[in-house]
């Protein structure tokens, strides 16, 4: 008489112990006619090169290069406001696609094509969405985290997909359905700000909103139709103006251009770009295909570490008397492990040292340092980055100690007043869109197949091993 689950629970011991002694025999074991070891295949696909990426590579050791250019050659060369190291995201986009540097005049005329599909398909009455989109955003409970939030968002941007219209009316060809993909990925990339900010207004609940010109006043700041796309984003997200006269506007801008001109692509591999591609392949639109991208983003081992890390360092002030005392860090963070949890922030499934990304957020701060330097949570995010690479090292068990992406940028937009940490991954998801979506459109440029790997199952492998 036992159900289902209970009839599963009485496999899942001799099932364990049989799969984890065949994924040790048969590691290096190569299959007939398969290059590929049996450890790969049970490994995740680590180190595998099995995918084509237009637009970024990433070398274990010396981070993304986006078409050969280094993060620091994209903050020198890649037009933005006068500020130091910062670009802007639309310039960043313009490399993933076409390989060049734009110059301003370029970059200027991307942000007002962008601004220019907001103003005209949206109810400028009630928002600066669709309105079916903004009528669906305030359907959800806002109690829904809000990356669920965000991907449903997206995908009901399909709506208004011209790729698939065109493609359900016989009227896409494989040649020319690349420039379909193209304009869709354009309304996606230029409602993200709007769509962002409407999740977090719903997070403050309707009493904080918006009373300005605009007559938009579901959203938390003006969306103005001659500014910058991560200048909007920051707008939307009400993180201007907020009177404290330590933090510069113009800083806060700019740490979202520059976190959302990094964050754009990390090659093809990592489970938001990889997703977006496979489901791409099925020749869904962009907006579904990046939905399904934002979902992958969703999970704690990828994008949603940075809202974690956060959490985890609010968390530390509160579980360590002195925090910055390394030797009671070091002790928690040897808690953390003991009771098999990972630390946030550190680890990567490529990356071989700290993560580029992070070093530009760190320098960052360090050049605004007067505005840092009495924050507590700051600086405990710097001195993890020293503490926590010695004990992950002395763990020894994961291949890569230092901090990854994740680390920094949460803290620094908890910094500006991003008080809503579950949103962090949000932000995340608005830069990730740039790479994938570039290679969405080179997939169609190229006609791509579908993605179809072959799988392998248990009783198959068996047949090479012990166990049969
Ligand atoms: N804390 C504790 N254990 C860790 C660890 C960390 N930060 N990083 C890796 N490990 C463990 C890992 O869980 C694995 O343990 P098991 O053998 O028991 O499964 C072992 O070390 C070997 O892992 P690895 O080969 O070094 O890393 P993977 O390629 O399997 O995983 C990460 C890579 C990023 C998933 C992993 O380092 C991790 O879980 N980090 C913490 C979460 C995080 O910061 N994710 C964000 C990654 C970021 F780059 C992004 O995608 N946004």
């Amino acid at each position: 008489n036992s159900t289902l689950k209970d009839t599963l629970k009485d496999l899942v011991p001799k099932r364990r112990t049989e799969f984890l002694q065949l994924r040790k025999e048969l590691a290096n074991t190569h299959l007939p006619d398969n290059d590929l070891t049996v450890g790969s295949i049970l490994g995740g696909m680590r180190g595998l090169q099995l995918m084509y990426w237009q637009s970024s590579t990433l070398d274990p050791n010396l981070g993304i290069k986006f078409h050969g250019y280094t993060i620091q050659d994209c903050q020198k060369l890649l037009p933005g406001p006068k500020n130091p190291n910062i670009f802007y995201p639309e310039a960043m986009f313009w490399l993933l696609l076409t390989g060049e540097i734009p110059n301003s005049k370029q970059v200027m005329g991307l942000t007002k094509q962008w601004n220019e599909i907001v103003i005209s398909n949206s109810n400028l009455e009630t928002s600066h969405l669709p309105a079916e989109v903004n009528k669906l955003m305030e359907s959800l409970p806002s109690t829904m985290h809000p990356m669920t939030q965000f991907a449903i968002g997206v995908s009901s941007l399909s709506h208004f997909s011209k790729f698939r219209d065109h493609y359900s009316r016989g009227l896409n060809n494989k040649l020319t359905m690349w420039e379909d993909t193209f304009d869709d990925v354009m309304t996606l990339l230029a409602f993200l700000p709007s769509l962002a900010g409407k999740i977090y207004a719903r997070l403050h609940g309707s009493s904080t909103r918006h009373k300005g010109n605009n007559k938009d006043t579901t959203s938390l700041g003006e969306f103005n139709s001659k500014a910058d796309w991560a200048k909007n984003l920051t707008s939307m997200l009400g993180l201007l103006n907020k009177g404290n006269s330590k933090n510069n506007d113009e800083d806060i801008i700019d740490l979202i251009r520059l976190y959302t001109g990094l964050h754009v692509d990390h090659e093809g591999g990592n489970v938001s770009a990889h997703a977006t591609h496979l489901v791409g392949s099925a020749l869904s639109d962009p907006m579904l295909s990046y939905s399904s991208g934002l979902l992958g983003l969703a999970g704690p081992l990828h994008g949603l570490a940075a809202q974690d890390v956060v959490k985890f360092l609010l968390e530390t002030q509160k579980q360590v008397k002195d925090s910055t005392d390394e030797k009671q860090l070091e002790d928690y963070l040897w808690s953390i492990l003991n009771n098999h949890r990972v630390i946030p922030g550190y680890g990567h499934a490529v990356l071989r040292r700290e993560d580029p990304r992070f070093t530009a957020m760190v320098q960052f701060t360090k050049e605004r340092q007067s505005q840092f330097k009495d924050d507590p949570n700051v600086n405990l995010m710097l001195l993890l980055s020293k503490v926590a690479p010695r004990v992950l090292a002395e763990y020894g068990k994961c291949k890569n100690p230092h901090p990854n992406v994740d680390s920094a940028s949460g803290i620094l937009f908890h910094h500006y007043g991003l008080n809503h940490l579950d949103f962090i991954t949000v932000i995340f998801g608005c830069s990730r869109a740039m790479g994938p979506l570039a290679q969405l459109v080179w997939d169609r440029i190229y006609g791509l197949p579908i993605e179809r790997p072959k799988s392998v199952d248990f009783n198959y492998l068996k047949k090479f091993s012990t166990l049969s």
